[in-house]
């Protein structure tokens, strides 16, 4: 049963049972209802009170029933919370926890509210891209003043219980009573006071939204919202709601709240949103890991390499207060990397990020060293060394010396095979990769790359270890590139083939960015070196001598031109400036190697650039979803998301895809293969099958 009804001395305890969060499906609707009439024909009962079991009071409307029927089925939300709200016996709310969304506009219709402090209040609905549809732009204002209520709706932000206790302005606060014992029974003991008192007892709708100057506010709001809002509609609908009720009243913008709601919840930007909701969840879940598989304790954690990846690597543990010992060849090199950290910190102390003695407390956390030794009783050794296979080679034939058993070795290889390297030990079960992304420290993606024989339950122990982290962990299966970079090999390929039919850097940068990239492939190519491309496309010709690439790059490579470190790459740059201005010398060379090629240049559109960029992505990701390299489509996706600077508002190039239909993606493909440079268009099988079926990746 999704709810629980017991009586204590004439109060009745309504308490929320639908584990996890309590979200308020179906069954937990239906169930608060049932237990409000019950208590209204209950003579003995003079007040009800409201609360959750578990972990939250409620986290909202259920959203794994979003987009279904069920979700749209009396007793809706709001019908349950005018039942609340029309009781003739007073509810209390008790809230722990969590009370969000949903749960938050819930309590708001309760005539009294109590909370324990510490407990997450928000209405995060605006990062679903929708806005609170059970009354919260019309309740919260009420409740809190317009000020507050319009910060919560717009930012979805969580604000802590004990700041709502009491408000600044003419209304009180959220709650009545801020406790700090004993929830349950302070709930009775109040709920059996004002079960006592003469009604009517207070609603929030009946209160007035004082505001010194409403209208000149809410234009406020709406000019600072405006950038934030850039792609995504539902900041300023929020904004839209709360002005209705401010303007023509509770009811009237009860009606325009509903309207903004059904409207919002169709548009491409909210399932993009809920898709990656769901799918940041969905990556920590392994379908042959089960979720109760035990784990591995890493309590001291080993850092092979302090360069730039290794001291990343190394904050990201110490930052979530696991101690790092830190191993470097030399000294110079490890004086370096313990710099770049301290470095580092100190930058985050003058954002006002971190506090100074913090500072100091995590560089305490690093024990560097020079000898494999100090390594022998971590539970987990990361290593970042030169990507070259002889030398990960040694070092994991070291680590299988002087490892304590049980140990997780990984692997921080972008491109080397991670089965190859755990046959270089004699525990290729406790091997895999985790493959971080440049600046470690800052990008939230890291690849967990299974060997053949990686155990389950090393897996489930990095995975829990990468949410501790804060990463976003995708499972990625042992092929050139993983998932991430085995797309984007796609992508530059057809960014270099632009090139050589027609197009210039400036315009694929422009084309895509306007789709809404943070960066071009070109800006991105001369930020991070042309000379990193450049040393995996020879390894390419040597490993691929069958798979056909443009040569501009090298031939750009060949003039020294690797981009803002050298001052020029495929843009010039001013020194100290890192704009990138398109650089005539570049542009004349792309021209004469068309001609060198005698590939007759032709204008290219801005929409072919994206579709051929982006349905690279989507082919390729097809190809690792058929092969069983991603285990499911929003894997990709929350890879592109959330390492390579795919728009959010798209949702990942899966599910972009899925927005343009498969059937248009496929005819797509089909008309690139019949262009020049067409053999790089090799068609997925699943993305013809899907589209046969009428289907997209993600259902
Ligand atoms: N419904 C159903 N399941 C939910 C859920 C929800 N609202 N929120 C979380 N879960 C699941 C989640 O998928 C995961 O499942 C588990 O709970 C633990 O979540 C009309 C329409 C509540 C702060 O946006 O912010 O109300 O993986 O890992 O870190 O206006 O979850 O274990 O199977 O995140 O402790 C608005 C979203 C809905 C809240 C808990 N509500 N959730 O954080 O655990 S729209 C939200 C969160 C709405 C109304 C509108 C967090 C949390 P599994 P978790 P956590």
């Amino acid at each position: 049963m999704a709810v629980d009804y017991t009586t204590h001395d004439g109060v009745a305890v309504i308490t929320l049972n639908n584990p996890p969060v309590n979200g308020l499906g179906l069954a937990t609707r239906a169930g608060i209802v049932a237990g409000m009439e019950r208590a209204q024909n209950d003579p003995a009962i003079t007040a009800i009170v409201l609360t959750g079991a578990g972990k939250a009071f409620s986290g909202g409307a259920d959203i794994t029933e979003f987009n279904s029927p069920k979700a749209m089925q009396e007793p809706t939300l709001a019908t349950v919370i005018k039942t609340v709200e029309n009781s003739a016996k007073p509810v209390v709310a008790a809230i722990h926890s969590v009370a969000m969304g949903g749960g938050l506009e819930l309590a708001l219709g309760a005539h009294y509210r109590l909370a324990a402090p510490g407990a997450q209040i928000a209405l995060p609905e605006v990062k679903l891209g929708i806005l609170p549809g059970a009354g919260g732009t019309q309740r919260l204002p009420r409740a809190i003043g317009l000020e507050a209520a319009l910060n919560m709706i717009v930012t979805g932000a969580p604000v802590l219980s004990e700041k709502l206790a009491h408000h600044g302005l003419a209304q009180s606060g959220l709650f009545d009573e801020l406790v700090e014992g004993d929830l349950g029974q302070a709930a009775l003991a109040f709920a059996r006071k004002v079960g006592a008192q003469q009604g009517p007892h207070p609603k929030v709708r009946e209160r007035k939204i004082e505001h010194p100057n409403a209208e000149g506010f809410i234009q406020f709001a709406r000019n600072s919202v405006a950038g934030l809002a850039k792609n995504f509609p539902a900041p300023l609908k929020c904004i839209d709601a709360v002005e209705a009720g401010v303007k023509n009243g509770f009811d009237k913008g009860l009606a325009f709240e509903r309207e903004c709601f059904v409207a919002l919840v169709q548009t491409p930007e909210s399932r993009a949103l809920r898709h990656a909701f769901f799918g940041e969840r969905a990556a920590s879940k392994i379908p042959d890991v089960p979720a109760d598989t035990p784990v591995r304790e890493i309590a001291r954690v080993g850092v092979i390499g302090a360069g730039t990846m290794g001291g990343g690597i190394a904050m990201n543990f110490i930052n979530a207060g696991i101690p790092v010992t830190l191993l470097e060849t030399k000294q110079e090199a490890l004086d370096r990397g313990l710099a770049t950290i301290r470095k580092n910190y100190e930058a985050n102390v003058k954002k006002g990020k971190l506090k100074p003695e913090a500072l100091e407390a995590r560089m305490a956390l690093i024990t560097p060293t020079l000898s494999y030794d100090d390594l022998k009783n971590a539970d987990l050794i990361v290593e970042a060394v030169f990507e070259e296979l002889g030398v990960k080679e040694q070092v994991f034939r070291r680590l299988d010396e002087i490892a304590r058993p049980g140990a997780i070795l990984a692997s921080n290889t972008s491109t080397l095979d991670v089965n190859r390297i755990a046959a270089f030990t004699k525990r290729p079960q406790d091997v895999v990769g985790m493959h971080f992304f440049s600046p470690a420290n800052v990008m939230k993606l890291l690849e967990v790359v299974r060997g053949k024989e990686t155990a389950k339950d090393v897996l489930a122990t990095v995975m829990k270890l990468a949410k501790k982290i804060k990463k976003t962990a995708v499972v990625s299966g042992v092929c050139d590139g993983f998932i991430g970079n085995r797309m984007i090999e796609q992508y530059i390929r057809q960014a270099l083939f632009m090139l050589d039919e027609g197009a210039l850097p400036a315009q694929v940068d422009r084309a895509i960015e306007k789709f809404g990239f943070a960066m071009g492939p070109f800006r991105m190519s001369d930020l991070a070196g042309n000379d990193i491309g450049w040393a995996i496309r020879k390894r390419r010709y040597q490993e691929y001598p069958e798979m056909q690439y443009s040569k501009i790059a090298d031939r750009l490579c060949e003039t020294g031109r690797f981009g803002q470190k050298t001052g020029g790459g495929w843009y010039d740059y001013k020194a100290g400036d890192r704009t990138a201005y398109p650089s005539k010398r570049v542009d004349e060379m792309i021209v004469a190697y068309s001609k060198d090629t005698g590939i007759a240049r032709r204008k290219i559109g801005d929409e072919e650039i994206v579709e051929r960029l982006v349905f690279a992505l989507v082919n390729e990701g097809a190809k690792i979803l058929e092969e069983g390299i991603a285990s499911k489509a929003s894997d990709i996706d929350m890879v592109y998301l959330t390492g390579y600077g795919f728009p959010l508002y798209r949702g990942g190039p899966m599910l972009y895809a899925d927005t343009v239909g498969l059937y248009n993606v496929e005819r797509a493909i089909r008309r690139y293969a019949a262009q020049p440079n067409g053999h790089a268009w090799q068609l997925a099988p699943g993305i013809a099958e899907l589209a046969a079926q009428g289907r997209g990746f993600n259902g």
